[in-house]
């Protein structure tokens, strides 16, 4: 997929190594080394050979059995490769005696995502949480050269007396940590107030494994202008816009970096700010590319990543895209059976469905409106107007006194979305005190 004649000559040859545990099925094994020729592929390396073991027990020093690690070495010379990748991470020490035995430059997955994330980062933020992902696992793996690093960051005369090298590393290393993780804070504190100005809408992101098509569907909702490609992780920040569903419905989507299998726990880690969106969300759009052969295996990893941010049980949308190549309907049926009735089928390149999304999406989020019951004094006009502005106001009964002028009360009945009553509720709690 050589997108620049220039870089392909400076492209790596891979070996892929994949291992089949006692439960694996073989189609899972094959899946997930496509899928990583996939990865491969966007960090710029070219698959020479892939081999794969199936291992009742791993080996605690190298993972694969020796008679694996010679046929790695074997292969790699005889395709001139000069990386291997394997499917599965590897501990700090499985890395160094497999590099040692194989005689070649050797990354796992994680390894791999990390590095295309760096390629791809292109925002202030992005590449702030990248590089912090990085230098810890960096951190972990110090036992190398990692010489480049104090050129980096240190620059000449930045090795302290009597350290050694690695320890100078390790040093700049806790440094250069410690100055990122403050950058993102001010990023967080940013992005916080940000949010509490945007609390009187309704929020909704969209959420899904890489190149389901999520970008691709925030331009067609929101007339935004998000890089979509096919390609594994092109988006790697968050962009949020404001948009209607209806004309009185307004809703602000969220677009944001996609989930993978695997996806190291120290790149969630980091891009806490930006999946902030998704936590702190009403409504999740999950977008799934249906033509995908595993997409029911994605439908899992996203949901498991979900649980693992805390937002597994935010009301969820089920949005299958793709359908202009899909031409099996007992699968839709299938799926509809399964998901209904929160699941909409979708082309978000070619614009089919979204009128019926939308109705969708508004249908999901009246069902999880809260309902309240208030009298307030009717000197409190502002918060009534508030009322108004943010909820639907199902009746409204004003009460006036004869004898006093500019007493009486109102009963409002209204319907808002949950996050509402957030602001609300000290408010009504003080209004009901009043009432009484
Ligand atoms: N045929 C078809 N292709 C689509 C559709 N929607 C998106 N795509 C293509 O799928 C690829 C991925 O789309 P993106 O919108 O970048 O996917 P994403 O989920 O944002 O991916 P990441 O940001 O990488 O996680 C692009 O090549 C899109 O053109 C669709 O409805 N039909
Ligand atoms: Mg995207």
């Amino acid at each position: 997929m050589g997108e620049n004649a220039a870089t392909d000559v400076l492209r790596e040859r891979a070996v892929l190594v994949g291992v089949r545990t006692r439960d694996d099925e073989s189609w899972r094994l094959d899946s997930s080394l496509d899928e990583l020729a996939l990865l491969a592929d966007t960090a710029g390396a070219d698959v020479v050979e892939r081999i794969t073991q199936a291992l009742p027990q791993l080996n605690a020093a190298t993972y694969i059995g020796s008679g694996k690690v010679s046929e790695i070495a074997a292969a790699v010379k005889s395709h001139d490769a000069n990386l291997v990748i394997f499917d599965d991470d590897l501990s700090p020490v499985q890395i160094r005696n497999l590099e040692k035995a194989i005689g070649c430059k050797l990354v796992d997955r994680s390894g791999l995502i990390l590095d295309i994330f760096a390629q791809r980062a292109k925002t202030a933020t992005a590449k702030t949480q990248v590089e912090l992902a990085q230098l810890d696992y960096m951190r972990t793996r110090l036992t190398r050269q990692w010489t480049h690093l104090s050129r980096q960051y240190g620059g000449i005369g930045s090795k302290g007396p009597g350290e050694t090298q690695i320890e100078t590393d390790r040093r700049l290393i806790r440094d250069r940590i410690k100055t990122l993780k403050a950058k993102l804070d001010r990023i967080d504190t940013q992005r916080a107030t940000q949010r509490k100005n945007r609390a009187e809408h309704t929020r909704v992101s969209l959420v899904g494994y890489t190149n389901a098509g999520k970008s691709t569907l925030m331009n067609a909702l929101a007339d935004t202008k998000v890089h979509a490609e096919d390609r594994l992780f092109a988006t790697l920040d968050a962009t949020t816009r404001l948009t209607y569903l209806a004309s009185n419905k307004p809703v602000l989507i969220s677009d944001t970096v996609g989930f993978i299998r695997k996806l190291p726990h120290r790149l969630i880690e980091s891009f806490k700010s930006t999946l902030d969106e998704v936590r702190e969300s009403d409504l999740l759009l999950h977008v799934v590319d249906m033509t995908h052969p595993g997409f029911e295996e994605q439908i899992r990893v996203v949901n498991e990543t979900l649980t693992e941010l805390g937002a597994n049980t935010k009301p969820t949308l089920m949005v299958f895209n793709k359908i202009d190549l899909m031409h099996d309907q007992r699968l839709m049926v299938g799926l509809r059976h399964a998901y209904e009735p929160d699941i909409a089928f979708v082309s978000a390149a070619r614009g089919i469905g979204l009128e019926s999304l939308k109705e969708h999406l508004i249908d999901l989020m009246e069902r999880n409106f809260v309902e309240a019951r208030v009298e307030l004094p009717v000197s409190q006009s502002q918060l009534v107007s508030h009322i108004h502005r943010i909820a639907e106001v199902l009746s409204e009964e004003y009460t006036f006194r004869d004898d006093e002028e500019g007493t009486g009360i109102v009963r409002l009945h209204f319907r808002a979305a949950p996050h509402h009553f957030d602001d609300l509720r000290p408010e009504l709690v003080r209004l009901e005190a009043f009432a009484d």
